[in-house]
């Protein structure tokens, strides 16, 4: 089977619209199963182990096939592009209808867009979301297990069905667990109008060599029984970003653009961008990893930042540009060179490690190649990146501070930096923008008592949100939140169609030294962006010194905020950005806005996955008496217990009443079966 890598290879400098669907019905069918990297299945039905004897892939021995064994296989070499060869590591992921990572799904706005998952796990559950879309009508279609649906059980079977809206450049992933970062996940771009430029796809990811099952069981910060810490390093050795942020405890294994890269520098094939001179090119990039952002450039060549999570923007031409998990940014390149082959960058935010991080020769990433039609043979690139001068600073968009060291010649641009393009009335009244908002809040997303919004760590509901669920959740008692911290369900109610404004902050007063950036993703939604505020660093160093002054803390979790002296900063209502995640300074806030206009349960949450995991996450009520009903049949999933009297009846009776259906015994027993949504 062809891997989705492979599409993009062969794309050339034509517009390519033949893997869109331009049907109003738009279906698909996910195969989701485990393999194993770094193998090969011979014609004799047998799997065996590959390893790199340059520049070809070959058969080797291992446990179970042996040369001794006359198995003539061994030695053998294979095609390249039968073998998921990922970085060259060989471990347990997930492919979807055989490809890593999964297929991509690219429709016309407004299609009706069909999954039918056959989940051929062995043993896990899973959940599809579709990052990116509204779901609108449809809000137990988000794919968010124990929150708008159950997990899909190993060897079953679901058919998600939703309207392809807002356009853009989106993906889609799992949202049960954390098999995402094993390869459940792939783009979706949702076009509004048939490309006019010719368009790659880029996911970009940090990539573990644990699988994220084994990842989880090791983690020191579960919710419960945390684990041992193996791949978790400890202060000294992790990963800090120049204003000494921490990157991710996470240590770093490696990282890919569309499923490749190169452990220990393996010479394995890259990704390839074939291209003409003298044409436009529009590549949508989306972060699809668990931990890391990435700076991305393109050698000898200056970029246009052109949409956030494909919402076009004003063009903002930069060097570099910063994109962290679950975010998406398209940008435009044209092809100005006479030919040749250039290096596409995407290195990790490490600029030193431990809490005094100095800069050293570590580079963090992965790279694609852009090669131009003259280039002929297999040699590599050898362009260099660009130097940043004082005469010429390169421009850095998307940062989560102010600024790098002087010495760097670096110039920070925010978010919030960017434009919509048409700033309409329809636009500025769809935001809000136009009137004051019915209701601020102030959230806190940190770890000031472990991953938290406004000091609750989320506890996910046993039962899906759209069942009768009240009795199936852990109430937040806001005392105890509010001073020591808690465990909780934490929901946030909002009226119907009311101007929402939010200000995400990531104050930690209680340990000033622990700081890390936070990319916040709603579901169901998408906000303008008004404005950023980046806490104070040195210049001289790039360390972050100061948090932003212009949010006062009530308590010391800071779980309650408000304005310093009631002054509002400086919001743009005239043009901002629109997107559906965004990366909160740490020591700084974010102002979004929007209109609550999506009728249900919608979690809220950074899209770090190990953070989501220890409970960074919230859900938005929204407009809770107008949730639309479930179709019928869909499935439930109880919190079954019966007593020792109904057992011991059951006992006495079973000799003489006919076989009764479990249904039945529960709809007797548990009083939320009663819900008007049973059937
Ligand atoms: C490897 O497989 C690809 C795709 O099927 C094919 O185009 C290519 O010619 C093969 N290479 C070799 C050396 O057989
Ligand atoms: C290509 O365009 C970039 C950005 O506008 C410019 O800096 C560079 O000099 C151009 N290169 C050539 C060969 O024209
Ligand atoms: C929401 O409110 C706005 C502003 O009052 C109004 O223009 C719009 O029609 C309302 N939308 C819905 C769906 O009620
Ligand atoms: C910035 O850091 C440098 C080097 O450590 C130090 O000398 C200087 O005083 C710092 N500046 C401020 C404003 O703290
Ligand atoms: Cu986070």
């Amino acid at each position: 089977m062809r891997r989705f890598v492979f599409c993009l290879m062969l794309a050339t400098a034509a517009v390519v619209t033949a893997g869109i669907c331009r049907d109003p019905i738009c279906e698909f069918t996910f195969v989701i199963r485990r393999a194993r990297s770094m193998t090969y299945r011979g014609s004799n039905g047998k799997l065996y182990d590959v390893a790199l004897n340059a520049p070809q892939l070959q058969i080797v021995e291992n446990s179970y096939h042996k040369r001794d064994d006359d198995d003539v296989m061994i030695g053998t070499f294979v095609n390249s592009s039968d073998v998921i060869t990922v970085d060259g590591f060989r471990r347990n992921l997930i492919v979807v209808n055989d490809a890593f990572p999964g297929p991509t799904i690219e429709v016309m706005e407004g299609a009706q867009v069909v999954v039918r998952v056959i989940n051929d796990l062995l043993t896990e559950g899973i959940t599809l979301h579709w990052h990116g879309m509204h779901v609108i009508n449809t809000p137990w279609m988000d794919g968010v297990g124990y929150v708008t649906q159950c997990p899909i059980p190993a060897h079953q079977s679901f058919t998600y069905r939703f309207k392809a809206s807002p356009y853009g450049t989106h993906w889609w992933h799992d949202h049960f667990s954390n098999t995402r970062i094993d390869g459940l996940f792939g783009l979706f771009v949702v076009h509004r109008k048939l490309p006019s430029l010719p368009e790659f796809l880029v996911s970009v990811q940090d990539w573990y060599h644990i699988p994220a099952g084994d990842g989880e069981l090791v983690s020191p910060n579960r919710m419960s029984f945390s684990g041992t810490g193996e791949t978790y390093m400890s202060e000294d050795h992790r990963d800090m970003a120049v204003d000494r942020s921490e990157v991710t405890m996470r240590r770093y294994d490696g990282s890919l653009i569309n499923g490749r890269g190169r452990w220990n520098d393996l010479p394995l094939p890259l990704t390839t961008f074939k291209v003409k001179t003298g044409q436009n090119y529009r590549f949508r990039v989306t972060n699809t990893g668990s931990e890391r952002g990435f700076i991305l450039s393109v050698d000898r060549h200056s970029v246009r930042v052109v949409a956030l999570e494909g919402v076009d923007m004003a063009p903002i031409p930069v060097d570099l540009f910063m994109i962290f998990p679950g975010e998406s940014v398209d940008f435009e390149m044209a092809t100005n060179m006479s030919g040749g082959q250039y290096w596409m960058r995407a290195v990790t935010l490490r600029h030193g490690k431990g809490r005094d991080p100095q800069p050293d020769d570590v580079i963090n990433g992965v790279k694609a190649i852009v090669r131009y039609e003259d280039v002929t043979g297999d040699a590599e690139p050898t362009s260099r990146p660009r130097d940043c001068t004082s005469a010429q600073p390169c421009r850095v968009f998307n940062c989560p501070f102010g600024g790098y060291p002087d010495s760097e010649h670096k110039i920070c641009l925010k978010v919030s930096d960017a434009h919509i393009d048409v700033a309409s009335d329809d636009f500025r009244t769809k935001y809000g923008l136009t009137e004051q908002p019915a209701v601020e809040h102030f959230l806190n997303w940190n770890g000031i008592v472990g991953s938290s919004v406004n000091a609750r760590r989320f506890v996910f509901p046993k039962i899906p949100f759209f069942f009768d669920y009240l009795d199936h959740i852990v109430s937040c008692d806001d005392q105890k939140c509010d001073t020591k911290g808690c465990k909780c369900t934490h929901i946030l109610d909002l009226p119907y169609n009311e101007t929402i404004q939010m200000v995400f902050t990531n104050y930690n007063l209680e340990h000033a030294d622990d700081i890390e950036h936070h990319p916040i993703h709603m579901h169901g939604h998408n906000f303008a962006v008004l404005a950023m505020g980046y806490p104070t660093y040195n210049h001289t160093t790039g360390r972050l010194m100061s948090v932003n002054p212009d949010v006062a803390c009530s308590n010391k979790l800071c779980s309650k905020a408000s304005w310093r002296d009631g002054k509002t900063p400086f919001l743009n209502l005239i043009n901002p950005p629109v997107r559906d995640v965004v990366i909160v300074p740490a020591g700084g806030y974010v102002v979004v806005r929007f209109r609550a206009t999506n009728p249900g349960f919608w979690i809220f949450h950074c899209h770090l996955e190990m953070h989501m995991m220890e409970g960074m996450a919230m859900v938005l009520r929204v407009a809770a008496g107008r949730v639309p009903r479930l179709p019928r049949n869909f499935p439930t999933c109880n919190v079954f217990d019966w007593t020792s009297d109904e057992f011991e009846g059951y006992q006495k009776s079973s000799n003489s009443t006919p076989l009764q259906t479990t249904r039945s015994l529960q709809s007797t027993n548990l009083h939320w079966q009663n819900s008007r949504y049973f059937i």
